[in-house]
């Protein structure tokens, strides 16, 4: 039931974090529309607190709540609908990051990103309004210190405070409708969905409920919702028990797509029923996110090549649902967004070879990945076949749609494509070679560009 991005069939959603709504809305127009993307994953959209203590304005203040105003470090309210309206006028949808798990942590005070007061100490969040009856009981929490600490104990991981984040009692029929209200406020505006920030901390029943609360989206149907669950077979929370309330993140894929980069017979195993992991109209998978990319082992844009074969390969394979995550560069683990002296966001700057400035990474602009946001939705449906790993060029097609190769290295090599015989244009590089199949569905495949060892054809037009 929650499993449609709304989106006409479009299979590709892109992470922008930390962009600013000015700078989406653009992003929609000029490329992501284009190039056929289905959406666009926000950072948190709500009142967040302003962190000058532990860091100076980390990107992580983003996952500290105030109120659900919607004014952040993105943006304000204004702002964000002028966003959603012109991705929505190009066939891009907007889904939104929510937090609802908790609010601030401990420690904490207003004001915050919105002007509202607040103190965490005192559980006192007076722009939502929540007070002290409204979190989690200490009476709940199976826990010494109070903080998640027991991944084997599912009371510890939903009853007590995520890294001393002030955990929400979301049983509560008054906090659901809190909840329920701010995703309805978002749904009016034509938001099509939400990533659930922390979903695995709340139970899954409650989080029914405020789904239960939430409306159909304007243009009818329900939002799209996609779950983050971190499952790696090392605790007690399953990501089946999430499958009802819509997509899980599939955090296996994460560490097979890093092993077949590098070794790209092996991708043929990515999705692996014997780990556990979700089947495919249940996983939504990925290279990495922002928080793997500090530290959890998966492949980041620091790994050029490889991360850059990851990423292609997973919008030409046919498991889950995908997302490509937008970075800046980063050093430390807590740096913000690239920042003026002000400490507000800098504006993503185009150059002319399409690459972004600014201190902005754009990987969804690299042509081996932006370019395959095509293949993916014109190929939709279709099955994985004739696999090859041969001379170390991994090459498959889909159906008789389409066809795709990719080595460590530039190649030149004759493959059956399973397509009917014409000449078609090579996506990754926007025609710059063009491949000719023959009578009998064979081709010599050959990269427009060594340095971009991949070639992607359908045989019909990019949407
Ligand atoms: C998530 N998914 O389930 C987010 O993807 C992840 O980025 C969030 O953690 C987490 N859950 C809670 O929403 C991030 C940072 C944490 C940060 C937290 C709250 O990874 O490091 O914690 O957001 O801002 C920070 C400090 C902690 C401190 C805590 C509470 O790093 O040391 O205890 O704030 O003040
Ligand atoms: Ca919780």
């Amino acid at each position: 039931a929650y499993h449609d991005p709304h989106c006409d069939g479009r299979q590709v959603i892109v992470h922008l974090f930390e962009w600013k709504w000015t700078d989406i809305a653009k992003e929609c127009e000029r490329y992501l529309g284009p190039k056929g993307f289905c959406g666009v994953q926000t950072s948190p959209a709500n009142e967040h607190a302003i962190v000058t203590t532990d860091a100076m304005r980390p990107w992580w203040e983003r996952y500290q709540p105030v109120s659900y105003k919607l004014v952040s470090r993105s943006g304000n309210e204004a702002q964000f609908k002028d966003m959603v309206q012109r991705c929505k006028n190009v066939g891009v949808r907007i889904f939104v990051d929510v937090v609802v798990n908790h609010m601030a942590g401990l420690g904490r005070v207003g004001p915050g990103s919105g002007g509202s007061q607040f103190n965490s100490d005192n559980l006192d969040f007076p722009g939502v309004p929540f007070s002290k009856q409204n979190f989690n009981a200490k009476s709940k929490c199976p826990s010494g210190d109070g903080n998640v600490n027991d991944y084997n104990n599912p009371a510890n991981v939903r009853n007590c405070y995520l890294v001393g984040l002030t955990d929400l009692d979301q049983s509560q029929s008054y906090v659901q409708d809190k909840i329920a209200g701010f995703f309805n406020h978002m749904i009016d505006i034509g938001v099509a969905g939400f990533r659930v920030d922390a979903a695995k901390h709340m139970w899954p029943n409650d989080f029914k409920a405020i789904q239960g609360k939430t409306k159909n989206l304007p243009e009818g149907g329900r939002p799209f919702f996609y779950q983050e669950v971190i499952d790696r077979n090392d605790g007690a929370i399953k990501v089946n028990e999430y499958f009802d309330l819509g997509y899980v993140t599939e955090f296996r894929y994460l560490q097979k797509v890093r092993d077949g980069a590098n070794d790209l017979g092996r991708l043929g195993g990515v999705y692996d029923p014997g780990w556990g992991m979700a089947p495919s109209d249940q996983a939504f998978v990925f290279v990495d996110n922002h928080d793997t990319q500090r530290g959890g082992g998966s492949l980041t844009y620091k790994n050029g090549a490889e991360f850059t074969r990851a990423n292609a390969f997973t919008l030409a394979y046919n498991y889950g649902f995908t997302r490509v995550m937008s970075s800046y560069y980063f050093n430390g683990d807590a740096e913000g967004p690239p920042h003026n002296s002000d400490y507000s966001t800098k504006d993503v700057t185009i150059k002319s070879d399409g690459s972004c400035g600014n201190g902005w990474v754009c990987e969804h602009r690299w042509k081996p990945i932006g370019n395959m946001a095509a293949f993916r939705n014109y190929v939709a449906g279709t099955d994985v076949n004739n696999w090859k790993y041969e001379g170390g060029v991994l090459s498959f097609s889909r159906g008789n749609k389409g066809f795709f190769a990719m080595s460590n290295n530039d190649f030149n090599k004759n493959i059956h494509t399973n397509l009917p015989a014409g000449e078609y244009c090579d996506l990754i590089s926007e025609c710059g070679t063009k491949i000719k199949v023959d009578g009998s569905g064979n081709a010599q495949v050959k990269p427009a560009s060594g340095s971009d060892p991949f070639v992607a054809i359908i045989t019909g037009d990019v949407g």
